[in-house]
Order: C-alpha cells, then structure tokens, then sequence
C-alpha cells in the first residue's frame, strides 16, 4: 500500500496546476466520452443486454458533465486534442474490434481495462483533489466499480468461449495502458498523483477482475505484467 497520504497542499489556482489540469482533465472528459460511446456500441453487439448497457452509457454521460463542471470551476481549458491523441491507441483497437463484432474484445477494452484505470486514476485524485471535485469523482468511482462488474460477470459467464480472445486481446491492448500511464506521470505528479499508486491501483482492481472471470493466478501474472517493461 502507498504510505498513508500525507496531505499536501496544492494551489489548485497555480499556472502550473491549471497548466497540468488542462491535460488530465480533458482525457477523463474525453475518456468519458468514449466509454458512453463504447456502451452504446456494446449494446448494439448484446442486444440481450441492451437496457443494461444503454443505463451503463448514460452514467459515463454524467460523468464526462462532472468533470466539465471540475474544469470550468478550476477556470481550465481543457485541452481536448490532446486527450484524443492520448486515447488514439485503445480507441482504433475498440473500434477494430466492434467492425469485427468481437464483443469479447470490446468488453476487454472498455469494462475490464479503461474501468480499472479510471478507478486507479480517481481513486488517488480524491485525496488530492479540490473540494469540488472531489465531491465529484467520489460519486464517479463509484458507478465505475458498477461498470467493472458487468464486465467481470459477462466474462466469467462466458469465460470457456471467451478465454482465449481475452488473452490475445490482453496482449494487444495492455501494453497501451503502460504507455499511457508513462505519457501522464508528468501531469498527474503535479496533481499529487504517483505513478507508482497508480499502476498499484490498476493492477489490484484488473487482477481481481481477471480472478473473479476465472484466470489461474499464473495466468494473472502473466497477463497483468505484459507489457509493463518495454
Ligand atoms: O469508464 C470510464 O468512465 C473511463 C472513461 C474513464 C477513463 C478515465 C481515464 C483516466 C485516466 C487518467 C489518468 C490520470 C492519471
Ligand atoms: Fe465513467
Ligand atoms: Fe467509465
Ligand atoms: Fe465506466
């Protein structure tokens, strides 16, 4: 576990707070932005599911509105480009993915990965964040917990089918996330978020995910670290 947060203070009016703030807030807004497109897009796949994940697409639309609302509060810009640069990667493989209808693949992306790097990412903002957003992003994380479990439990449905298609796909998009995570460290260090928390984090929420769908803890191991070095 990181060291008990020794709570720094942050002058969230600084430039170069607001200066950080204009990057890591625009790729949650736009990450939210995905992942309601993502849902809707799965909906299309599972129609059995649709009211599920049509509810779970309007909470990432809610969601993408509160961190707007951070934003303008901090009197920040967000810098959109630059967040659809920084989800180019994962978003071109989900899109592959749905034109493939390998909804597999696509609950992969969007409900195991990008939702445990949203809950390692709010879970280490909420003791550093402004009173406003923190507010925000308690209320946040925990529908992104809500999301997760779709995932998990879809997948662990259908885990004998779905083994295989989650291991390459694991493969392919994973070592996205280490990346990204190394891109951010920067900005979200000024926001009193550590990288080292971080890939924590991420890495006890995906690993539960992947051991509640059925993974060996081997198999977890293997999977979870792919990517992490190079
Ligand atoms: O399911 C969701 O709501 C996910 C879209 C949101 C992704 C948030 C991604 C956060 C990464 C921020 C990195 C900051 C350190
Ligand atoms: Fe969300
Ligand atoms: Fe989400
Ligand atoms: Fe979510």
């Amino acid at each position: 576990m990181p060291e008990l947060a020794v709570r720094t203070e942050f002058d969230y009016s600084s430039e170069i707070y607001k200066d950080a703030y204009s990057r890591i807030n625009a790729i949650v807004i736009e990450g939210e932005q995905e992942a309601y497109s993502n849902y809707l897009q799965m909906a299309e796949l599972l129609p059995e599911d649709k009211e599920d994940l049509v509810r779970l697409a309007k909470m990432e639309n809610r969601h993408k509105k509160g961190f707007q609302a951070c934003g303008n509060n901090l009197k920040v810009s967000p810098d959109m480009p630059y967040a659809q640069e920084f989800f180019a990667g994962l978003h071109g493989n989900f899109q592959q993915a749905f034109s493939e209808g390998k909804v597999v693949t696509c609950l992969l992306i969007q409900a195991l990965i990008i939702e445990a790097f949203a809950i390692a990412a709010y879970n280490i903002y909420i003791p550093v964040a402004d009173d406003f957003a923190r507010k925000i992003t308690e209320g946040v994380v925990k529908d992104e917990y809500t999301h997760l479990n779709y995932g998990e439990e879809w997948l662990k449905a259908n885990f004998a089918t779905a083994k295989e298609e989650l291991e390459q796909a694991n493969k392919e998009n994973l070592p996205l996330v280490w990346k990204m995570l190394n891109q951010v460290q920067g900005d979200a260090r000024v926001l009193g978020m550590e990288k080292e928390a971080l890939v924590e984090d991420f890495m006890i929420s995906y690993g539960e995910a992947l051991s509640n769908i059925g993974f060996s803890t081997r198999e977890i191991m293997r999977m979870s670290s792919y990517g992490l070095a190079g």
